[in-house]
């Protein structure tokens, strides 16, 4: 019977079948997956098929996992070499940021773009606790937004104790199965709590965010919209290491100079110090951010001090 992991607890899976009913389920001897390193063998979004042990325990044998759509990994907190994947089978992954409480970095907000474009699924951009923006928050929020809109990418901007923005972000989560990342303390589940009352997620508690950094959330777990679709809480990121790419691929995973990249004057262009560089170009006239090439370079110099 088909099913699908809704959470991961240990070497439990929480799972639900076709007919909507739901069952613990444990994998049953090692099956090989893919030829990636993962620190897990599945995750929560995979499709996979069970045999029904106990009726009444409601307890259920995974026996197989069908190929995955796409998903999302992350490097492994204990060893660099391995990767842990966060979730599967996506329609979007989207990164909940604040400007202040905690602070969200352009620089962390680029890697993760990067990284969605890298698994090919589609990144919106949250801006949460608008509440708190003063006149240079609300103006830096303005650049962000049409920096980032200028690329391709769609901006929400929300408060969830003033609940501003909401009914936009449902629209967009309406029908699709997504992602929700960030760092600690931005307001993920604040904002599943907002759009979905009923689902009643543990949050920081009232007296804020405490710049500790203590994830409150601790594992990632898909909850059915009740008007359609699906989502992924996760536990609050700290960084974000971007594995197994080159310095040649890099532009391709910024939209706005994939576009472009057929205009440099040399094929393996690295749009740095090359001559004829549409990309260079493009930023001098403007067309390009300048502060996402920033955030391109500071990613090529960061794949350089790699040394494996
Ligand atoms: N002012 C303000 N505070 C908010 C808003 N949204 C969430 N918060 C507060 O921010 C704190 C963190 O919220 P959480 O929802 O627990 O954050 P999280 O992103 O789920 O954090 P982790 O689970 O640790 O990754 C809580 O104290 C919330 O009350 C908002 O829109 N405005
Ligand atoms: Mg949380
Ligand atoms: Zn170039």
């Amino acid at each position: 019977m088909k099913a699908t992991i809704y959470k991961s607890t240990g070497s439990w899976y929480t799972v639900k079948d076709e007919a909507g009913q739901w069952h613990n389920a444990r994998m049953k001897g090692i099956f090989k997956i893919d030829s990636i390193t993962s620190t897990n063998p599945i995750a929560v979004g995979d499709q996979v098929e069970i045999d029904v042990e106990d009726e009444a325990e409601n307890t259920a044998i995974i026996t197989e996992i069908h190929p995955r759509r796409n998903y999302i990994n992350r490097q492994s907190p204990r060893t660099k070499h391995q990767h842990h994947i966060v979730a599967s089978n996506l329609d979007q992954s989207v990164l909940v940021a604040t400007l202040k409480e905690p602070k969200t970095s352009q620089g962390f907000i680029d890697r993760f773009l990067v990284a969605s474009e890298m698994f090919h699924v589609k990144a919106i951009i949250v801006f949460n606790k608008a509440d708190l923006f003063k006149k240079k928050e609300q103006e830096k929020f303005e650049e962000m937004k049409e920096m980032y809109e200028k690329a391709g990418y769609k901006v929400f901007l929300t408060s969830t104790t003033e609940n501003t923005g909401i009914e936009a972000l449902q629209d967009q989560l309406k029908d699709k199965t997504s992602l929700i990342s960030g760092h600690s303390g931005v307001g993920k589940s604040s904002l599943l709590n907002v759009i979905f009352p009923e689902m009643n997620l543990k949050t920081q508690g009232i007296s804020g965010w405490s710049g500790k950094g203590q994830h409150t959330t601790t594992f990632a777990e898909m909850f059915d919209l009740p008007f359609g679709g699906r989502i992924i809480d996760t536990p609050g990121m700290r960084e974000f290491g971007l594995v197994d790419i080159s310095k040649q691929e890099i532009s391709h995973y910024f939209p706005e100079m994939r576009s472009r990249l057929n205009d440099c004057q040399f094929n393996n262009c690295l749009h740095v110090n090359e001559p004829g560089c549409a990309i260079k170009q493009a930023v001098i006239d403007a067309e390009i951010s300048e502060d996402r090439y920033v955030s391109y370079v500071n990613i090529m110099e960061s794949i350089e001090e790699k040394t494996w």
